[in-house]
């Protein structure tokens, strides 16, 4: 049985390449984590609402070979698989969308398989979870409070994506989630704009006032700050040619979690995380250029 549940939207991704053309790959924020925690060795299940047209069937695929259990994830006949673009310019990377009324927006509460949700140690979810419709954000405020009923642990990563949600509604909901957390995983732009603060610190402090007790905000390329109630370390940042950062931070998001699963505590899962994420930048798309366990520790520990 999985160890770490994602729940979110799986996204099919079309990513632009130096020459104009558009490789095909695979998103969707919550699905990158599963992913990526997969590749560290951790258990991992997704669940979701998935259409039954062929970039569901290709999801299917790549979670099967991926190892990320899909028992938890139901197909609707009636709805489609959501997609998006990503087209790179001077300000870096951009997402076009095409998923309003996606299968994964209609989740319901109703959906939740309780069971698998009370068997699983850590509920990954985000603010794009909530951000696809008004079903899809009660669905996992019902998943937070199935999972922590039953001892399990709670991790958020905002993801602010303003072309989904005014940002007074993503604030109001994403905090209201997040003060029913266990693990905080923002962004620093994404908490920048939540907050209205700049100083990472004061960012780290407001978080952990929520009563999340670790907070891991990640700082692009200068690396991640990571606090609990008692202890904080700055985690600097890792030089690298980076292609393209879309996915870095649902890969910071899957390592992380996959370490602290396997018995690290905040600040060695940050350490690794941070060397995860970094890799990940160095080749186009969310999911292709995510790095494996071997991969990570031939860094921190070369031969
Ligand atoms: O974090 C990367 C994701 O944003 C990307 O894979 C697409 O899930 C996605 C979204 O909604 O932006």
């Amino acid at each position: 049985t999985p160890e770490l549940m994602c729940l979110g939207e799986p996204l099919m991704e079309f990513n632009q390449q130096p020459d104009g053309s558009y490789r095909p790959g695979h998103g969707g924020d919550t699905s990158n984590c599963a992913i990526a925690a997969a590749r560290q060795g951790a258990r991992v299940g997704y669940l979701t609402r998935l259409g039954a047209d062929v970039f569901g069937d290709g999801f299917m695929d790549l979670w099967s070979v991926e190892g990320v259990d899909t028992t938890t994830v139901r197909r609707d006949k009636k709805a489609r698989t959501g997609i998006y673009f990503v087209t790179h310019g001077a300000e870096g990377h951009v997402f076009s969308y095409y998923r309003a009324g996606s299968a994964s927006s209609l989740m319901t509460p109703d959906d939740l398989p309780v069971d698998a949700l009370r068997a699983t140690k850590i509920l990954h979810v985000s603010g794009i979870s909530q951000a696809i419709s008004q079903s899809a954000a009660d669905t996992v405020f019902a998943a937070i409070d199935v999972v922590r009923e039953a001892g399990g642990r709670v991790s958020y990563d905002p993801n602010l994506r303003l072309a989904l949600w005014p940002l007074d509604r993503a604030r109001a909901v994403i905090h209201g989630a997040m003060a029913r957390c266990d693990i905080a995983l923002p962004g620093i732009d994404d908490a920048m704009q939540l907050t209205g603060l700049n100083d990472p610190d004061r960012i780290v402090d407001f978080y952990l006032s929520l009563g999340t007790g670790i907070v891991a905000l990640t700082l692009g390329s200068d690396g991640a700050l990571v606090a609990t109630p008692d202890t904080r370390h700055r985690i600097p940042g890792r030089k690298v040619d980076a292609v393209d950062a879309t996915g870095a931070g649902d890969t910071f998001d899957g390592a992380f979690l996959a370490r602290l699963l396997a018995g690290n505590d905040p600040f060695e899962a940050a350490h690794y995380a941070n060397v995860a994420a970094a890799l990940s930048t160095q080749g186009f798309g969310a999911v292709a250029p995510m790095p494996r366990a071997a991969d990570v520790e031939g860094v921190m520990c070369p031969r």
